[in-house]
């Protein structure tokens, strides 16, 4: 008996040992993953990609103007590297992203490049079929049309006025938006779609992970797309905010809003994918005791609503560790948003584990019950005011990892910086 005592012991510490993010994801059949630049430099990147993550996408080299060189040029090596690197390690790997008002390359960007309708759709059929073929069989899921919808107050790009510039897609505009007609996105679809059949197809978006208008219409689209069996999956980005200013920024969120959201969306069918994780806090003043932990709780309750809704099966962070996260270059004063610490040079460089890393652990520790219930059929109910969760029995979900003294200020958008 002693021996098998100490027998047990031994088991129950190697457990312990290797309760990384990856070993609890993949236990709770859920992707964690990450956006990545620059694998194999520095080489603690690759290891914590390896240790921490099951799941990977390419932060900016799957990008049109990463990709797409001429209209009859591509160019794959960054890509390559990123998505090969997954797929040797069986992960699961996201494609970021087909059509985007972005990172489009010059000669597409140009002025000059004014096609007509058709020979835009061409072009488009030309650059998803190229693309999908060269990546074939390597790609889980893949976000074909990224942000179409501009901020809540502008409605589909292009949009107009005073924040035209960051909301005109020359997708839409070469293709009929003048008329309202927004069949591009359709069309982006059933290329994907037949280009490669055995891919998930993402509709991915920002600012529409909670309700309200632009998740509204976002959900519109999707709801088309769905009918027609063009989407999969909709992919939520979450570049959320947390701490005490109220101002500046958006990446407000309202956790018992993702809850009800998310619920309409999987009652589409859809799968949901996180797809772009990250939690800014000012960092200048720096963070006291108090935000760091309202970080970290922000990010343990996204975990726990994605693992308490079936539907959820993706959990992507923008970067692996703060030092090549896009957040301080487009949030002065903001930042420290991932699961990592900024020690990325230095002799030994190491990335640590920071409190936003532990608040997602505990998230996947905690609800062995909740997969209970999930594996069950069971389903949850939208949380009541008090931030309380109860099964179809009526029974209080106590081990729902779920602060109810969690709050995030709703922050006045000044300017939307996606
Ligand atoms: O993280 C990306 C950053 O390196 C690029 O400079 C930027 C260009 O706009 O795009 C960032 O990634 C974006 C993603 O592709 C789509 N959703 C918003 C992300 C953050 O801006």
């Amino acid at each position: 008996m002693k021996h098998l005592l100490i027998s047990l012991g031994l088991v129950v510490v190697a457990q312990t040992s290797a309760q990384t993010l990856k070993t609890l994801a993949d236990a709770r059949g859920i992707h964690i993953g990450a956006a990545v630049t620059f694998p194999g430099s520095p080489a603690v990147y690759d290891t914590t990609l390896n240790r921490e993550f099951n799941g990977i996408v390419c932060e900016n080299a799957m990008k049109f103007g990463s990709i797409m060189t001429g209209e009859n040029s591509f160019s794959y090596t960054g890509a390559d590297a990123i998505v090969n690197f997954g797929v040797a390690r069986g992960m699961f790997v996201r494609g970021h992203n087909f059509l985007w008002h972005k990172q489009m390359p010059s000669w597409f960007s140009s002025t000059s490049y004014t096609p007509s309708r058709d020979s835009t759709f061409r072009m488009m059929k030309k650059y998803i079929n190229a693309v999908m073929t060269h990546f074939k069989g390597k790609i889980n899921e893949w976000d074909i049309v990224n942000e179409a919808v501009a901020r809540d107050s502008v409605g589909m790009r292009p949009g107009t006025g005073a924040f035209a510039a960051d909301q005109n897609s020359k997708w839409a505009l070469l293709t009929d938006a003048a008329n309202h007609n927004y069949d591009y996105i359709d069309s982006a679809f059933a290329y994907a779609r037949r280009a490669d059949s055995t891919v998930l197809l993402v509709y991915n978006d920002y600012d529409c992970e909670g309700m309200g208008k632009k998740s509204n219409m976002v959900y519109n689209i999707v709801s088309g797309l769905k009918s027609k069996g063009l989407v999969d999956v909709i992919g939520l980005q979450c570049h959320f905010y947390v701490g005490p200013s109220t101002s500046g920024s958006n990446g407000a969120w309202v956790p018992s809003e993702l809850v009800t959201n998310f619920q309409r969306l999987a009652a589409l069918g859809l799968r949901i994918s996180l797809t772009e994780v990250d939690v800014r806090i000012q960092t200048s003043p720096a963070p006291d005791a108090a935000l760091l932990a309202l970080q970290r709780d922000g990010y343990k309750t996204l975990m726990s609503i994605c693992l308490a809704q079936p539907a959820c099966k993706s959990f992507f962070t923008w970067g692996v560790n703060d030092a090549q996260s896009w957040v301080p270059g487009s949030f002065s004063g903001y930042g420290v948003a991932l699961l990592f610490d900024n020690t990325s040079s230095g002799s030994p460089a190491t990335f640590t584990r920071k409190g936003t890393y532990l608040g997602v652990q505990e998230a996947l520790l905690a609800t062995t019950n909740l997969r209970g219930l999930r594996a069950n059929g069971l389903r949850l109910i939208p949380l009541d005011a008090h931030s309380r969760g109860f099964d179809l029995r009526g029974r209080n979900l106590s081990v729902f990892p779920y602060n109810p003294n969690f709050v995030i200020r709703k922050s006045i958008t000044s300017q939307h910086k996606q």
